[in-house]
Parts: C-alpha cells; structure tokens; sequence
C-alpha cells in the first residue's frame, strides 16, 4: 500500500504553516540576531528601525512574562539574549510588523554595539580552556590496560567528521492565536508538540493547559525540530499573547541555516589492538564533541555516541570518553543517528588504519570480529535475535561482494586516469530514547455512528510515514478498509506528555498504543456483536468490514456493529498508553539494556575517483537491512534509500565550512551542496530480511527511521579506498566530508 500522503503532497493540497493566512489581522515576526559570534551586548538603538512603516513593536528580553529560558535537559539556553551572545544568529530581538517586508527592513535599521569576545570554534581549545557543558562520561569494558600487552599490532590516529545541514524542505515556522482566558493555541512545525507547550508555558508563566500545540505534518524534519523548533513558537506565542493578535514566524531558508543547530562535528582520537590474525583485543577513543553555543540536546547525542562506539563488533575490552564542549558556533542538535554515525565513522577509521598498517583487507578484519547473538556490548546489553553475520553473507551470496573487490583489482590495473573503491558497512543501531523516560507514548480512538475512524497519537508526520504506518495497525484490529479511519492532527489537547517524535521510535510507541486502543474498542464491540448474534464472544472475530460468528457463519456490517454499540449505550471511544518494558540505564555505573532491541544491516558501497580532477561518483551500492515483519515496504524502501543517501552527503559533499570569527560561510543552498540527481544517479540495490518477526515493536515489525543513515558511511571508505589505489604510499586520512577538494588533495600529497 501506498502512503496515502504523496498524493495530497504532489497535488499541492498538503498545508504546512507557511500555507495558513486564515486572519486578516495576522502579524509577522521577524528575528534580530546577533551579528557575532561572542560578545556584550552594550547598547541597541531601535530608534529608526521602529520608524519603519508597518512594524507594529519590537520585543526584547524584558518582555517575556515568564523567564527567558529554554533549555530542555540543561538551563542555558535564553529565548532572547539579555547580557552576552554566544553565537552568530542567537536570537536577540523580535520584530513585530504588518508584512515581512516591513519587520526585514526594520532588521537593517537597527544599530548594535557589541564588545567583542574571545571566539572558540574548535572542541579540543573549548576542553582545553574547560569550557565543558558535563564531566566527561567514559563507558569501558575489559581491562584495556592489560590488552595492550597481548596485541600484535597497536594504531593510533585521528577521525574529524563535519557538521551537517539538516535541509528539510519546509524550513522553520510557527504560528499562535491568542484564545480567550489568556490563552495561546499554537502550530508549530516541531517534532515534538510537548516541548513547545512546555517551553511556552515558561515563558510566557502560564499553566501548560492554557497552550494548545497543533501539528498537522512537518516537510522534513530529520532531528532539526526535535528541540529547535521550540524558540520559534515560542516567540511567535510571545507575540500573540502581548499583541492579542496571530503572530507568524517562518523563516527564510538563509535564516533556518544561519540561526538553527545542526549535526555536531566531533573530533576524535583512537587507538586500537589487534592480533595478527585481525582479532581486535582492544578499542579505546575520545570524542571531543562540538557542541556549539548552548547545551540543547549535546549531553544525550554524546550518550548515543558512547553506546555506538563499537557499532556492529565484538571487542572485549573498550574504553571510550565522550566530552561535550562549548564552542561559539550555532547550538548543534539531534539529526538522524543521534550521535551513532559521528562514533561508527571512528571505528570505521581505525579499522582502516590498522588493516593498512597490516597490509590485510579492511573487510577482513569487519567480518572476523562481527558480534554474534548474545555477545556483550561494552554498555552489559547483550545482542538478541541478532544476525549481522547474515547481512554480511547475503551480500557475499547475492550482491557478488568478494568478486566486487576482484573486479575493481582488475578495473585499477587497467586504468590509470580511473580508479575505482569499494568498501562495507555494518551498521548496528539500538532502538529506544536512550533516556528511558521518553520510551512512552498515547493514543485516543473514537469511532463515530456512521462507522468512521478517528485516530489521534502523539506521533507526528514529517514525511516518513508514521501516520500510515498507525493507519495500517488501526485498519489490521479492526479489519476495516483504511479509507474509512483518519488519522488527526497532533495536538497536545487530544495526547498529552508526548516524547518527541524520534529516535526511530515514533511507529514503534505510538503504534503500540494505538494498538492497544483499538483492541480495547474490537473487544467492546465483539460482545455487542455476540449481543446481537445471539453467541459468544469467543465465537465472534472482526474481519473483512464485518464481525462475523465463527460457529454459524451469521455476521453483522460493521455499520451496523457501531450502531447498534451506539445504541446500547456502549462507550466507542478508547484511549491507551504503551511504555517500553524492561529498559533501564544505570548512568554511574554506565551499564544497562538502554534499548528494546537493535537494527541492523550491511551495505557494499562502490566508487569511482577520477584522479585528474579529484571528482567521484558512486557507482553502485546493495544492502541488506533488517527489517522483519515491516508495516509497509514501501515505505521503508524510502527510508533506506533515504537514509543511505544523507548518509552518503555528510560523508562527502554536504560541508558547513566556519572561520575564525564562527561566521558560516557556506550558509546558503548555492554554497551548501546536497545530493543532488546526478550525484544520487547510482543503482542502489535492496535486499531486506524479514523473515524474523520482532517481538519488541507493534505487529512485529522494527523501527527503520535513523539505521540506514550509516551505510552512508561506505561512501567515504569507498573513496578512500579509490584514492588509495591511486596514491598508495599517501598517509590515509579521517576527515569527513571527503569534498573532490580533499580528494583532490590526497591524490597530490607524496
Ligand atoms: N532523541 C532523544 C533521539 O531525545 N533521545 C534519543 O536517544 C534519540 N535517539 C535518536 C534520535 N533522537
Ligand atoms: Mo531524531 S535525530 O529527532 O530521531
């Protein structure tokens, strides 16, 4: 089945924020920010800014009614900057005006003295000078002291991997209507409706039941509006409830990339001991987290760096340290892998290192120290239903992975102006919030006299199709056509307390109670329908739109089901809660089963370098990923293929260049490059393996949203692997992206 969003979405008729105009009186907001990276605010004269015809006020810090503060897991963060700015587009003033126009020319006219500050864009300077937002965590198993001593080849060596730009088509954006009672109801493009409704409520000093948060669907998200699409609901309900009018905020695209958060950069050292056979004994690193300005959601990615560490292999003794440091950059945030990619790349890289330093194929040393079922990871989980190994074989068995390597041998000898790269992917990714609270999630079911379905959760759609996916599960209890159930908005009046939609986990939770609500419902109405049949409820099941009586064969129209449950007073309405079992993390011990279960999948990625110009292609790439009794393929195709592709871009082309003074010279899509077509023009095989039902998520299926991601990081390892044929005696190097640039360099270096 379809997802039934892509018609409305290709036919225009999908609303976002930006498409609601509903109100004559509606007002802009538009956001002042700082032009630094660091630095006292000294003075501010709004004097001919607010000369401006059509700007209506311009709001500071001192007019937020509650406090000036937003941060979510650690308080550091203000709404509008009071005293210091710590970065270049930190929020300072918001402009109330009748057009955008109006509030941007406003923007020009205001004139800001700021006494400037030392700036710090490098993670190891901000450790060194101990501008640290937490201790360092360290997470270790083994005796790592004592490994050394056995190993038969000890490699050290350095992994930077780059920030990325989350780039969802529909930027940033919010509006708020000021309700009666001094109320606020607010939509807001974010992942996570609560956040916003909790924030605002601290801003503004209102109780959270005077907020009404309404999602209708976000176009992409990809962690950028897991916490950073609060400020901006929050400011435009800051406005509406000061102006009593509907404010609107939606930024411009250049805005969105100048002033949000983006994937942590993460500059890492690492040592690892192996035997001569490619046993690895021993893995220990540190992460130097670039954490930017403010705190965010850093100390949780750090979290999900450290339990990544040694993605998809067993190594007996580990020890990793993870240090989130301030920087004066954009406060980066959650994308897609959480942190896992930054930690996969490490291990990946010291891989690679020692197998040059072996002079064996790095493959060799993937493949021997694969985990296996019921291996420890180094946080006590131990793996279950587990096969990475199968991944492994079925791309040696069907995707011709060992003559690949063969055929590229023979490419290279014959020519010298191409050179061609292959490498291989494990990817072992744990599903749950990795903070144990957030692993819960609500549904409210109404079924309506004519029959009809309504379905509210706390999951919002942002182009992956989890409101399909709940669709399918509602449509399974019932076993009722899915055109007859609806799927509502996201509204923290209908689901309240909702976790963000995140962490892969958004069909997974909110599924499960959907499930549960519906079942709660199926089973009222099976006794109406026993009432009815003149039977038993055992005897009764819901299938193909009727309830029908397994021992005579009568049966009953669902229509007439619902009636008649109307009819006898019987409640058709049912809400439901799902909370993850069994998960706990014991964060002084660091030990613990953070998640349900783990994804996992192997990808063989193909390049090809052409030596001249430093330019690649990626030629080819099969995968095969976990998926078990997957809700629907085809949508998960799409998050594969998805997920593979930004994978592939972080890795290569996607680079957020920032100089000394933390400006971002790369801030706007002519300068900041996506994959694009061509780049993406490549065959991308796809093998699933669905033969295992998972018995930790809804209808046996498993999360799918952020594992695939990780393939991607085959793409830098084929490159290299290309560029290594081509300058063999050249020194290998970790530093993601891997731009033509950098390639172009390495095939130059002697
Ligand atoms: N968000 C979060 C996430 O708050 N906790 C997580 O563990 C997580 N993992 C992946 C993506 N977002
Ligand atoms: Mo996320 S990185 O919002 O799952």
């Amino acid at each position: 089945m379809k997802n039934f969003d892509s018609v409305k979405h290709v036919k225009g008729e999908s609303v976002f924020v930006d498409d609601i105009r509903s109100r004559e009186d509606l007002v802009y907001g538009v956001v002042f920010t700082s032009p630094v990276a660091h630095g006292k605010i000294r003075n501010i004269d709004l004097e001919k800014a607010l000369s401006v015809k059509g700007v209506i006020t311009i709001l500071d810090h001192r007019n937020i009614p509650g406090e000036n503060q937003i941060g979510a897991i650690i308080r550091d963060e203000e709404l509008l900057a009071e005293e210091t700015v710590r970065f270049k587009g930190e929020p300072i003033l918001l402009i109330l005006a009748e057009s955008i126009e109006a509030g941007e020319e406003a923007v020009k006219k205001i004139n800001i003295e700021i006494e400037p500050l030392p700036v710090i864009i490098d993670p190891r300077k901000a450790f060194e000078n101990g501008n640290l937002i937490i201790p360092s965590r360290t997470f270790s198993i083994g005796d790592t002291g004592k490994a050394w001593e056995e190993c038969d080849v000890v490699v050290e060596g350095v992994a930077e991997s780059g920030g990325q730009e989350h780039f969802y088509m529909e930027t940033q954006g919010s509006i708020a209507f000021p309700v009666e009672s001094k109320g606020v109801k607010i939509l807001s493009s974010t992942q996570s409706p609560t956040a916003v409704q909790r924030t605002v409520s601290n801003i503004l000093g209102i109780s959270m039941n005077m907020i009404e948060v309404d999602v209708r669907q976000l176009g992409g998200a990809f962690g950028g509006k897991e916490d950073q699409a609060t400020p901006w609901a929050a400011m435009a309900a800051l406005g509406a409830f000061i102006l009593k009018k509907p404010v609107k905020i939606v930024l411009t695209r250049e805005e969105d990339i100048n002033f949000t958060g983006k994937r942590h950069p993460f500059s890492s050292d690492f040592k690892i001991g192996l035997k001569n056979n490619g046993k690895i004994l021993v893995y220990e690193a540190t992460y130097y987290q670039n954490c930017g300005a403010f705190a965010d959601l850093s100390t949780a990615i750090l979290e999900r760096a450290l339990l990544h560490s040694t993605n998809s292999y067993f190594i007996p003794n580990v020890k990793v340290t993870g240090i989130s440091c301030y920087t004066n950059l954009p406060p980066f945030t959650a994308f897609r892998g959480f942190g896992a990619p930054q930690a996969m790349f490490v291990i990946e890289s010291a891989i690679r290192k020692a197998a040059k330093v072996m002079s064996i194929e790095p493959r060799v040393i993937q493949k021997l120290n694969l985990l296996k079922e019921g291996d420890q990871l180094p946080y006590g989980m131990k793996t279950e239903n587990y096969n990475i190994k199968k991944s492994w074989d079925l791309l040696e068995s069907k995707f011709r992975l060992n003559e690949t390597f063969q055929e590229i041998d023979d490419f290279n000898k014959k020519n010298s102006l191409k050179k061609r790269g292959a490498a291989v992917m494990p990817v072992t990714f744990g599903i749950s919030f990795t903070n144990s609270i957030l692993n819960q999630a609500g549904a409210l079911v109404h079924i309506y006299t004519d029959g009809s379905v309504s379905v509210s959760t706390g999951a919002v759609e942002m182009g992956q199709g989890v409101n399909m996916k709940i669709l399918s599960v509602a449509a399974s209890v019932f076993s009722i056509h899915p055109g007859s159930i609806k799927i509502e908005t996201t509204n923290t009046g209908r689901v309240a307390n909702t976790s963000p939609t995140a962490a892969s986990s958004g069909a997974d939770l909110n599924g499960k109670a959907t499930e549960t609500a519906c079942i709660n419902l199926a089973e009222r109405l099976k006794k109406v329908a026993a009432g009815e049949l003149n039977s038993e409820i055992e005897n009764i099941i819901l299938k193909d739109g009727k309830a029908i009586d397994k021992k005579t064969g009568f049966s009953l129209e669902w229509n007439d089901l619902v009636a008649s449950a109307y009819n006898r007073r019987v409640n058709l309405s049912s809400q439901a809660f799902y909370a993850t079992p069994d998960i706990y993390f014991d964060k002084k011990r660091e030990k613990g089963k953070p998640f349900s279960y783990h994804v996992y999948g192997s990808a063989l990625v193909e390049a090809e370098v052409d030596i001249l110009k430093g330019t690649y292609e990626i030629v080819r790439a099969e995968i095969v990923h976990d998926l078990a009794k997957s809700i629907n393929e085809v949508i998960d195709r799409g998050q594969v293929e998805g997920g593979f592709i930004q994978g592939l871009g972080w890795m290569t082309v996607e680079e957020l260049l920032f100089n000394d003074m933390g400006f971002l010279i790369t801030g706007n899509s002519s300068s900041y490059k996506v994959p694009d077509l061509k780049f993406t023009d490549c065959e991308v095989g796809i093998e699933f393996l669905t033969d295992k039902e998972n018995p930790y998520a809804v209808m046996g299926s498993k999360a799918v949203g952020e594992p695939p991601f990780m393939y991607g990081i085959g793409g830098y390892f084929a490159i290299l692997d290309g560029l290594v044929s081509a300058n063999p005696e050249a020194e290998l190097e970790f530093n993601s992206p891997l731009t033509p640039e950098k390639a172009l360099l390495f095939l130059l270096k002697s």
